[in-house]
């Protein structure tokens, strides 16, 4: 196995990076030299990879031209912008929504608990929008999946550092971010166009612990004449955390208890975790292995990590055969009466692992078209991505007619068109309500409109108080779901009393 290399830069070279127009007017594309533009990686951000590679004819120069440096096999790209120049985007961050003197790394992280100062959290967009004193907004995309450095520290300066080569893509300025958006929207895509009923509210838990609580809860939406369209169902529906399996006693008869979901106007989502039980006779990990689909070490074998289940093996989405394997066993599986899917734990999540994931060393044996073979530090930022774009796939598979929904935890620039996402393991507090505000304007900055974080909060118990604001931000939020940490007191919307959700229905005047 040779892993395929970029161009390998021993000296330190310098100086403007050399451009060329793509896509359409005012997009540029820059390089460090005419080697590493013919050496850089197919795009994972780009719909098309080859519109970001095929250079079209404008006589337009770009108004800022972005310096670099390659030095011990790093390229560090500095972009130097008009004094008073205010930054936004970077995806999934925490924190206020100015990114003007923050920095982040991005580096996909299943971050339990994180704060206002993280630097890694659950996504990865190597985008920033800098809106000029003139009010005229600028895209920047450094168009590479590997952990790279983004520095807004320095006063109208953005550095970005990166393993060489990587391409960078300006857009604009053009006259006002809205137009920065449209533009980043032609390279990256829109949103997949998502089922109607998943535009209102959701109510999920870890976990409703049988079929019977979760018509109960369904029930009671509906005798309290509070809006619900979703419920969802947590990794505790399955059988020992076996993915597309169902827990023979809790969750007896999936199809019979999303009909009498279905009776009442509710919609039924489902967990899948990349995670696959090592276990002879399961027969998701006995189609796994006859069909080599699994990540592997550095020695050949396949990487085993601990998950949910125990040991487990991790499917190698980089390959188009093991995105076919997976989408079959999602068709399949949506015939129990799945409405959604939901993927969590793809940053991947590893448990008893300094590094909250897999080794970098391993090895991923992916398509020729998205990088061929390569470590898993080429593609781990888009793993949650593959995996999702796989889900998707299989629920189209299933239903051709039917608009497909997967909700995403870890994804990269650009997987809004394949899922919806949330912003992950929050808390139970006054600033993580805040902070979700930002998080879900900055995600749509950065590309992925169709974000909300877990109503409530996820960690801790919410008070009245906090729990009622909270839902009412969240009613505006464009997925707007409620969820909680097992071990959590109850937080469906009136489990905290007749304050926030009076019994008596009041008619209306
Ligand atoms: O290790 O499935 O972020 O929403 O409830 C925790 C259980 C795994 C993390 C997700 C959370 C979900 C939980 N999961």
């Amino acid at each position: 196995m040779t892993i395929q290399e970029g161009a390998v830069t021993t000296e330190a070279k310098s100086g403007n990076m050399i451009y060329e127009s793509i896509l359409e007017e005012g997009i540029f594309r820059f390089d460090c030299s005419s080697n590493d533009r013919a050496a850089v990686f197919p795009s994972l951000s780009f719909t098309n990879t080859k519109e970001r590679d095929t250079p079209i004819t404008t006589h337009k120069a770009p108004s800022f031209i972005p310096a670099f440096v390659c030095l011990l096999g790093q390229q560090i790209v500095k972009l130097e912008l008009p004094a008073g120049t205010s930054f936004y985007g970077t995806g999934e961050v925490s924190g206020q929504l100015e990114r003007t003197g923050k920095r982040v790394f991005t580096w996909n992280t299943d971050a339990w608990g994180y704060g206002p100062g993280t630097t890694s959290l659950y996504q990865s967009h190597p985008w920033v929008l800098a809106v000029l004193p003139t009010g005229e907004s600028l895209g920047v995309l450094a168009d590479t999946t590997r952990r790279c450095e983004i520095d807004l520290r320095n006063e109208s300066g953005i550095q970005i550092t990166g393993p060489s080569p990587f391409p960078v893509i300006t857009f604009g300025p053009f006259t006002s971010p809205v137009e920065v958006m449209r533009s980043l929207s032609r390279a990256i895509g829109t949103v997949f166009m998502p089922p109607k009923w998943s535009l209102g509210y959701h109510q999920c838990r870890w976990s409703y612990a049988s079929d019977e609580r979760v018509l109960e809860v369904a029930r009671i939406f509906r005798e309290k004449d509070i809006p619900c369209d979703v419920i969802w169902m947590d990794i505790d529906y399955m059988d020992s955390f076996r993915c597309f399996t169902f827990d023979k006693e809790r969750f007896a008869d999936p199809k019979s208890l999303v009909k009498s979901l279905h009776q009442i106007g509710f919609k039924a989502i489902w967990m899948l975790d990349p995670g696959i039980k090592r276990e002879e006779g399961y027969f998701v990990y006995d189609s796994g292995s006859k069909n080599d689909v699994w990540i592997l070490k550095e020695d050949g074998n396949p990487f085993i990590g601990e998950v949910w289940p125990g040991p487990c093996v991790f499917p190698d989405y980089t390959q188009s055969k093991t995105r076919y394997w997976w989408a079959h066993l999602v068709k399949d599986f949506v015939s129990n009466g799945v409405d959604g899917i939901w993927n969590d734990m793809n940053e991947p999540a590893v448990f008893k692992s300094v590094t909250k994931t897999m080794p970098e060393s391993n090895i991923h044996r992916g398509d020729i078209e998205l990088g061929g073979l390569q470590n898993h530090s080429h593609y781990h930022n888009a793993y949650g991505t593959l995996m999702a774009r796989s889900t998707y796939e299989g629920m189209k598979l299933a239903n051709e007619n039917k608009r497909p929904f997967v909700l995403t935890r870890a994804g990269f620039i650009g997987s809004q068109r394949y899922a919806a996402t949330w912003t992950g393991d929050n808390l139970s507090n006054w600033e993580h309500l805040h902070m979700s505000i930002s998080m879900v304007l900055q995600l749509g900055l950065s590309g992925q409109p169709l974000a909300g974080p877990d109503i409530g909060g996820f960690a801790g118990n919410a008070t009245p108080k906090l729990f009622g604001r909270w839902m009412g931000v969240g009613a505006m939020f464009p997925f707007a779901r409620g969820h909680s940490e097992t071990d959590t007191i109850d937080h469906e919307p009136w489990s905290f009393g007749e304050e926030l959700f009076p019994n008596k229905i009041l008619p209306s005047p």
